[in-house]
């Protein structure tokens, strides 16, 4: 039964069990209205707490269930709004007793209880917006009578939640306690029954929550204002039905159908078929091999999980150099008001430079981030071969080499696995985790455990050049470049993608990751490239310019000591020229061309790597894309992207 029913002397304690995190399905919403009549028409009964098993209250409503509405799977969402508001008719008291998260539907059910205590490190909150929805059970009518209209506002709003102390600072909570269940017992004895419904909203004034221009654009943030400003114009009935109608049109949205896929996306990635579901390997102490901008980020990822870190550089000035960068890092965070000193210090203090192998036998994991050079790879790998423990996993940052050459330097090919992160490594959210031929599926499924220990998202991927994200990205910026040939405005060619939301556009993430990166590996394999197949010439032809992006103030923009980019003529001359010798027609190209091109040339390669088997699904490359390109989350990915009607 998803919901028990207990005893403690004249109190009924029910309780909710619906693993992993309670979420409520309609079935659980019917069963929840009938215990509480049972325990309403029970004579010996006097009054009902309600909670939840495991970690937590309720997660909220069943995420899986709006992906079989909108897909026309089942009919309508089951009336959560009405079987709240039957529940809350209770004339007994009826107290919530919260553990964890109640999020969501589950605040909503909890605030149709008369009463509410919580743990302090209980989570309480309206992330529907997150999924691009508004709440839609009544919460947007009933916390502003607990918590004033404002207040009701940000919290369905912004989506972010609060604990148990600042809970009940804002009137949210009655209580807070460490045992919520015996402080709702206790409770019962001395409360009333007390309908959320019919208090008053208090008289403060009501100040609208600030929308940036992106929220603006989105469906669900003004819509979820708009319904909490219902709660005061309208009657509460009358207010549960704009909700309703509100929660309607976001359900059926694009945007919200993209989070809930990147959202469920986010948690599929886990799994993998023949890769074995493991707890995280209890990692005390990792060893970064190299502190370049990658080392630096995956050292400090590790120490912010609380993780030993030994950082390998080659000289003691090199080591002093990935120090101090780590040093400013860590200061500007603090700076920011993002980390307190204390914390950056401790932080600071777990990781130790070193100049050779001395204690990497002790290390669960090894993580190389030296250059993109085969031979230094392998030889680096037969080196910490020599040294590492038999347990440890011994992993390579590569953005791009073939894992199984590098495995082969070992005599221990199924430990080695790539762990390809995303700069800033400490930032950004992915990992790609490549796995090489040889590779033991235990060893994939510690990898995918570790990342959420750090608290990342892992994506297995399979070896290829590139692998997943970096390969597709190749295509899309190839087109970028074909459009700028072809007659594009540099200017439009990166405003047509950030106006659709990517972080940064294709041409200025080739200046800030540096061209010469680029141009150096193709004079290396210019012998290798396939005859008659099209490649774009201008970024050649601005390396051998000297101008290699940000790093020289000059690429496809100019820039300037702020490093703000300016839009460069001369670059425009050197396009012209370049299509001029190659024989290309120019044309005026507008914004709509660039994006789809653009976008069919990711989608296109994305298809291909599905049918290679190198990505296992399509919404891996999702999340892919989300977490480690700065695609819009609400635009779903590229692959969903492609695959809704916008
Ligand atoms: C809503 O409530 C609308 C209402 O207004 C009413 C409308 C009528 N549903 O994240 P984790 C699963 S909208 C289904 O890895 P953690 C999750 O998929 C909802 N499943 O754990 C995963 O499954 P699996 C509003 C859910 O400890 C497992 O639980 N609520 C739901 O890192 C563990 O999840 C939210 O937006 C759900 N609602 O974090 C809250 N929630 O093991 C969304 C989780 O099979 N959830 N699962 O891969 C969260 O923020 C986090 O999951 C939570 C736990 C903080 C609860």
């Amino acid at each position: 039964m998803p919901v028990s029913v207990s005893r403690r002397g004249p109190v009924a304690v029910l309780t909710i069990d619906n693993p992993p995190v309670n979420a409520i399905t309609p079935a659980l919403a019917r069963e929840l209205e009938a215990r509480v009549a049972e325990a309403v028409a029970d004579g010996e009964v006097a009054a009902i707490v309600l909670t939840g098993a495991g970690r937590n209250f309720i997660a909220g409503y069943d995420i899986r269930e709006f992906v079989r509405i909108t897909s026309g799977e089942t009919e309508a969402v089951v009336d959560l709004g009405s079987i709240l508001n039957r529940i809350e008719d209770s004339p007994k008291p009826l107290i919530a007793a919260i553990r964890g998260a109640a999020l969501g539907g589950g605040l909503e059910v909890a605030i149709a209880c008369h009463y509410r205590v919580a743990s302090p490190d209980a989570l309480l909150g309206q992330p529907e917006v997150k999924l691009g929805l508004i709440p839609g059970a009544g919460a947007t009518q009933r916390l502003p009578r607990l918590t004033g209209s404002s207040r009701a506002a940000a919290l369905c709003t912004f989506g972010e939640p609060v604990r148990g102390p600042e809970a009940l600072a804002i009137g949210l909570l009655d209580e807070v306690a460490e045992d919520p269940v015996d402080a709702a017992v206790a409770m019962a004895a001395k409360v009333g029954p007390r309908r959320t419904r019919d208090l008053p909203i208090s008289e403060d004034t009501y100040v609208p929550p600030g929308l940036s221009r992106k929220a603006l654009a989105l469906p669900a943030p003004p819509r979820a204002i708009q319904a909490v400003e219902g709660a005061l114009k309208l009657s509460f009935e009358d207010g549960l039905r704009e909700e309703a109608r509100l929660f309607r049109e976001c359900l059926f949205s694009n945007e919200s159908k993209s989070l809930i896929h990147v959202f469920l996306g986010e948690r599929e990635a886990a799994r993998v078929p023949g890769v074995p579901a493991v707890p995280a390997p209890d990692i005390k102490l990792a060893a970064v091999i190299g502190g370049g901008t990658m080392g630096i980020g995956i050292a400090m990822t590790y120490a912010n999980a609380g993780i030993e870190v030994l950082l390998k550089e080659t000289s003691l000035l090199l080591a002093d150099k990935a120090m101090n960068a780590i040093h400013k890092n860590y200061q500007g965070s603090v700076l920011r008001g993002r980390m307190k000193q204390a914390q950056a210090d401790e932080r600071m203090a777990r990781i130790k430079p070193v100049l050779d192998y001395n204690g990497f036998e002790r290390a669960g994991i090894i993580i190389e981030a030296a250059f993109e050079d085969m031979e230094l790879k392998r030889r680096i790998f037969a080196e910490i071969d020599a040294v590492a423990n038999a347990d440890a996993i011994l992993a390579t940052n590569t953005s791009s080499l073939n894992i199984d050459t590098i495995a082969a330097a070992t005599g221990r090919p199924g430990r080695v696995i790539g762990h390809h992160f995303f700069s800033p490594a400490h930032v950004m959210k992915l990992i790609e985790i490549v796995r090489g031929a040889a590779t033991d599926p235990a060893v994939i499924g510690a990898s995918l455990a570790l990342a959420k220990r750090l608290g990342k998202i892992g994506v297995v991927v399979g070896n290829c050049k590139g692998f997943v994200g970096n390969r597709m990205f190749h295509c899309y910026r190839r087109e970028a470049q074909f459009l700028v040939e072809e007659g594009a405005r540099i200017e439009d060619v990166d405003g047509a993608l950030t106006d659709f939301g990517m972080a940064m556009g294709p041409l200025t993430v080739g200046d800030l990751a540096g061209l010469d990166v680029g141009w150096r590996i193709r004079q290396q394999h210019r012998h290798l490239e396939a005859p008659g197949v099209r490649k774009p010439l201008i970024e050649d032809r601005l390396c051998e310019a000297g101008r290699f992006g940000q790093k020289t103030r000059a690429g496809w923009y100019r820039y300037d000591e702020e490093r703000n980019r300016i839009p460069d003529p001369e670059v425009n001359t050197l396009v012209q020229a370049v299509a001029r010798e190659a024989g290309i027609d120019r044309r005026f190209i507008g914004r709509e061309e660039i994006l789809r091109r653009c976008m069919d040339a990711l989608v296109e390669e994305g298809r291909r790597i599905l049918d290679e088997g190198i990505a296992l699904r399509s919404s891996d490359i999702d999340v892919i894309y989300v977490h480690g390109y700065g695609f819009p989350a609400h635009k779903g990915g590229p692959m969903k992207w492609a695959e809704l009607d916008w």
